[in-house]
C-alpha cells in the first residue's frame, strides 16, 4: 500500500491575514487545510509516518543561499528593525525605479523587496520552521521512492511549493517542495519528469529547471492572462539552452469543466510519456475544484479520480506533493478520488 508523509510543525505558520488586492483578508492557505487533506487520506487508509530532518543542503541544491538565510532569519530582522508581526515587503526593485543596479537602503530592506514577488505571502515568527518540515515532507517522501519499497507516496506539504524559485517566494509559497525531491531522485535516477495539475503555473518549479534537460517540468494551468500568477505560464516558455523543450505550459481556459480538463491533461502526459524518465513528480494541486476562490476553473472531484487513473496508467514510481486546494469542504473527496485512482483501486 503506498504511503503518506505529514507533520506537525507547519501550524506553527499561520498568519492571520494578508492582503489581496490591496484589501487585508483571512488567509485561505491555512493549517486547517492539513486537517481537511488528512480526512482525504483517511478515506482510503493509507499509513500516515512523520518526517524526518533533513540537512538544509537538500533545500540548498535547489534555493540560493540568500534566500533561505532570509527565510530563516529575515522575520527576526524584521522584528529587530520594528517591523510588524507579519511581514510582507511594502516597496519592489521594479523594474522601472532601479537604476544602476540593485542597491537598497541596508541589505534587509533589499532582501524584502528583493526575494518575495506578491503581498499574499507573510513571513510570521513560525514561517521557517513550517517550510522547512514541509521540505522534509517531501525528502522523506522521495527517500521512499528511492529505497523501492513503495511505487507511489504522497507528501502532505504545508505551506506549499510550486511558486517558489530559486532566489524568490511568493504564492503561500517559501521553499519548493516538489522541486527540493525532484532534485534529490535526479541526483539518484535521472532523468526525472514532473507534471504540475495546482491549477496555478507553477513558475517556481519551471524556473528552477529551466536549463536543464534532465528534469522535464510541465505544467497544466489557466491562461495567465487571467489566471495567477499572471507573468508567466504562456506555452511560449519551452527552457533554455540544454534544457530547451523541457519545459511545457499547457493554459486553460476560463471556466474550465471536468471533460476540457481531461484533454488538457492528456496533451501533457503525451508529452511525459514520450520522456523515458526513472519516476514521476506530481505537483497537486485541488484549487481547479468549482468551490475554489483562486481559480475561475469548474472542476469536480472526478476530474481528480480522471487524473489519478490517468498516472496509475503511466506506470511509473511516482511522488505526490501537496501544492494548493482552498475549497475544504471538498478537498477531502477530490484527494481521496485522486489516491483511490493512482493506487489502482
Ligand atoms: C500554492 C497556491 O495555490 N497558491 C495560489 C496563490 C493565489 N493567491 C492569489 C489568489 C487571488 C485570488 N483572487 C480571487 C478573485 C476572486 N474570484
Ligand atoms: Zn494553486
Amino acid at each position: 500500500m503506498p504511503i503518506t508523509v505529514a507533520g506537525n510543525a507547519h501550524r506553527q505558520h499561520a498568519p492571520s491575514e494578508v492582503y489581496v488586492g490591496g484589501e487585508l483578508v483571512p488567509p485561505l492557505e491555512t493549517p486547517e487545510r492539513v486537517d481537511a487533506l488528512l480526512r482525504g487520506v483517511r478515506l482510503v487508509g493509507w499509513p500516515i509516518h512523520g518526517p524526518r530532518e533533513f540537512p538544509v543542503a537538500a533545500v540548498e541544491a535547489v534555493h540560493d543561499r540568500e534566500l533561505i538565510e532570509h527565510l530563516r532569519s529575515g522575520w527576526n530582522d524584521a522584528q529587530d528593525a520594528g517591523w510588524p508581526p507579519q511581514v510582507t515587503p511594502d516597496v519592489f526593485p521594479h523594474q522601472g525605479i532601479v537604476c544602476d543596479g540593485l542597491r537598497g537602503s541596508g541589505e534587509f530592506r533589499r532582501k524584502m523587496g528583493e526575494l518575495c514577488f506578491d503581498c499574499s505571502s507573510p513571513l510570521t515568527a513560525g514561517t521557517w520552521i513550517a517550510a522547512k518540515e514541509a521540505a522534509d515532507v517531501s525528502l522523506t517522501a522521495a527517500e521512499c521512492l528511492l529505497i523501492g519499497r513503495e511505487r507511489v507516496a504522497y507528501a502532505l506539504c504545508r505551506p506549499p511549493g510550486h511558486h517558489a524559485g530559486p532566489r524568490v517566494y511568493g504564492g503561500y509559497c517559501y521553499l519548493n517542495n516538489a522541486a527540493v525531491a525532484a532534485h534529490r531522485l535526479a541526483s539518484e535516477q535521472r532523468p526525472v519528469a514532473i507534471l504540475d495539475i495546482d491549477i496555478h503555473h507553477g513558475n517556481g518549479t519551471q524556473a528552477v529547471f529551466y536549463d536543464d534537460p534532465d528534469v522535464l517540468t510541465v505544467s497544466v494551468h489557466e491562461h495567465p492572462e487571467f489566471g495567477y500568477p499572471y507573468y508567466t505560464g504562456y506555452p511560449s516558455e519551452r527552457g533554455n539552452g540544454p534544457g530547451i523543450d523541457h519545459n511545457l505550459n499547457v493554459t486553460l481556459g476560463r471556466g474550465c469543466v471536468d471533460d476540457v480538463y481531461g484533454a488538457a491533461l492528456e496533451a501533457a502526459l503525451a508529452r511525459i510519456e514520450s520522456f523515458a524518465s526513472s519516476c514521476l513528480v506530481v505537483s497537486l494541486g485541488l484549487d481547479g475544484l468549482a468551490e475554489d476562490p483562486t481559480s475561475e476553473a469548474r472542476l469536480t472531484p472526478r476530474a481528480y479520480a480522471a487524473a489519478g487513473a490517468a498516472l496509475r496508467d503511466l506506470n511509473r514510481p511516482t511522488l505526490v506533493i501537496q501544492e494548493g486546494g482552498y475549497a475544504q469542504a471538498r478537498v477531502p473527496e477530490a484527494l481521496a478520488r485522486f489516491l483511490a485512482a493512482i493506487e489502482g483501486l
